[in-house]
This record gives structure tokens, C-alpha cells and sequence, in this order.
């Protein structure tokens, strides 16, 4: 793990007390406090504009050190909007990693090691944050990977999965007041595509958002299942939601790390949890790191 590095010339700043970047205060612009975020990643990393992001969940976070030569690693904390990372698992950091596309010039991949969760109750603006000052940064496109529960016994623990769709189950949106905004094909078949390429046996499923913190009951995953979901988890729609929002290209990656509720022959262990995304991390590490290569390779047309 490099160590958290503060470039010559620029101070540290604390952003944890400033009111103008609370997000909590619905009198503050939330793509405001974005825009200021991504002045600050420009500022500590010396990057003007990155490429593309990504947002690493339970079991994902090995991609960053295998995607190519970390530029810079800011502690969220010192960018304007960021709650320190709550979840068991997540480094609150954001780090630039700069990657040699195929034609031999340099990318700069935004690629943030915690997420916040709707769970940890300071609403959705924090929760989408991240996904908003990507934006702000330059990206075009966002990863979204998570670890999650499976519901079809085939695919069992340590099975990366694509995306397709998603039920949100946890009755809000990021989007505030009337901003009608239409999903359809949100989570980009283009970029599904692409990964299949990288390795063409990946399968896709529908991610079933519930609020958590407690995992569902096996009532709650057979109404997932019969509703069209393939997987449960905390994570990852509210931010697909804001990123189409802003434009952003969306892939959504999850892992099972566990058969979900009712499903697994045994109850649910948080720690056994942990350590089925700890045993994949290699493998699907490598396999991200390959799958954003393949994405910067083929730019949005
Ligand atoms: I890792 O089985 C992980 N996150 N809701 N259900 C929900 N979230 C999860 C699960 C799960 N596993």
C-alpha cells in the first residue's frame, strides 16, 4: 500500500468543517461540492482530467494495485464532500493511477477504495458523491463493482458477474425534484461487451439494491428472485442512477462472495463474507485491471 501522498507545494486543507461542502444542508449545491472535490483530486494528484473511475466494493480493492502506477493516494477526508469510510473492508482513499493504453500513451484512472452506503444514514448525497465529482474530474465512464449475495446456486462464491439491470429497493433516488431521467440500457451493453472480451465466459444478472445494513431474509431473496434478481446487495443502483444523471458510461461488476439467504446452506457470516472476497481478490483484480485497459482502449463513440 503506497502511502498517502500530499504533492510539494500543495497544503492539506480540511475540508470536514467547511458548511459551504455539506451535504447534509439541502441549501448546498451537491455538484458544487463536486466540482470543488475534483479541483481538490486535480490539485493533490497533478492531474488535470482523468479518463474513467472506479468505485472498488468488497473484494475489489487488489485491482488498484494492479492497474498501473499510482500517481497519487488522497485520503478522502481531505476532499470537500467525502464521509471517512465506514464499511468493514474499505480504505477511505482515492487514488490516480496512470495506465499505458494500447497505443503507448498514458491514461489517469480516478479509482476510489471505499464507497459510502445508504446504510451508514446520512442519505443519498453522500452515497453518490463520488460518482458526481468523477464527472466533475473529466471521466467519461464509471466502474461499479460490489460484493453481493447470489441467488442462482450455479454462480456460488468468488464468481465475478456483469451487471444488466437493477431492481432499486430502497424507495429514494439521487435525483431531487422533478428530474425524470430514463434507464434504459443504463448499464452500458457496449462495455458489457468489451469485458466479454477480455473473458467471454462472464454471465450477467439483474442487482437487487436493498437498503441493508442487516442482509434480507429468505423471504425478501425469494421476492428478489421471482421479481427477475440475480443478486442482492447495499450498493452500487443509487450511484448508476446519479452517474447516467451526469453522463457518465456505466459497468457494474459484482462478486459473490456468499450464496444469499435461504440460498446458502448455512447462515450468513460477515467475516466468512469478507474472506470469499479476500480469496477472488487476485483473479478478479486482474481481471478488472484488464477489463478498464480494454475500456480505455476503445473510447466511447
Ligand atoms: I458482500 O447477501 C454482500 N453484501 N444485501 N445481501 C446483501 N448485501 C450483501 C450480501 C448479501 N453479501
Amino acid at each position: 500500500m503506497p502511502r498517502v501522498t500530499h504533492p510539494i507545494g500543495h497544503g492539506a486543507p480540511d475540508h470536514s468543517n467547511n458548511p459551504a461542502h455539506d451535504l447534509g444542508d439541502p441549501g448546498v449545491d451537491p455538484f458544487e461540492v463536486a466540482a470543488s472535490a475534483a479541483r481538490a483530486i486535480a490539485e493533490r494528484t497533478g492531474v488535470e482530467r482523468h479518463d474513467t473511475a472506479l468505485v472498488l466494493g468488497s473484494g475489489w480493492q487488489v485491482t488498484a494495485d494492479l492497474l498501473g502506477t499510482t500517481t497519487a493516494e488522497v485520503a478522502v477526508t481531505d476532499l470537500p464532500g467525502f464521509a471517512p469510510a465506514a464499511a468493514l473492508g474499505h480504505v477511505g482513499t482515492v487514488r490516480s493511477v496512470r495506465v499505458t493504453d494500447g497505443s503507448g500513451a498514458d491514461r489517469d484512472v480516478l479509482v476510489f477504495l471505499s464507497r459510502t452506503h445508504l446504510y451508514e444514514g446520512r442519505g443519498v448525497r453522500p452515497v453518490v458523491h463520488a460518482v458526481r465529482t468523477a464527472a466533475a474530474a473529466g471521466c467519461s465512464s464509471v466502474v461499479l463493482t460490489n460484493g453481493c449475495g447470489g441467488i442462482d446456486v450455479e454462480r456460488g462464491p468468488g464468481t465475478p458477474v456483469l451487471i444488466s439491470d437493477h431492481i432499486n429497493l430502497t424507495a429514494t433516488s439521487p435525483l431531487e425534484g422533478a428530474t425524470f431521467i430514463d434507464l434504459t440500457d443504463l448499464y452500458s451493453s457496449r462495455l458489457r461487451d468489451l469485458a466479454r472480451q477480455v473473458q467471454p465466459d462472464l454471465t450477467e444478472g439483474v442487482y437487487v439494491q436493498f437498503p441493508g445494513p442487516h442482509y434480507e431474509t429468505p423471504a425478501e431473496v425469494r421476492m428478489a428472485g421471482r421479481a427477475g434478481g440475480d443478486l442482492v446487495g447495499m450498493s452500487t443502483a443509487l450511484e448508476a442512477i446519479a452517474a447516467r444523471q451526469v453522463g457518465l458510461e456505466v459497468l457494474g461488476i459484482s462478486l459473490v462472495t456468499n450464496l444469499a439467504a435461504g440460498v446458502s446452506p448455512t447462515p450468513l457470516d460477515p467475516q466468512e463474507v469478507i474472506d470469499a472476497g479476500k480469496a477472488a481478490g487476485p483473479r478478479i483484480g486482474a481481471l478488472l485491471a484488464s477489463v478498464v485497459r480494454r475500456v480505455l482502449d476503445e473510447p466511447r463513440p
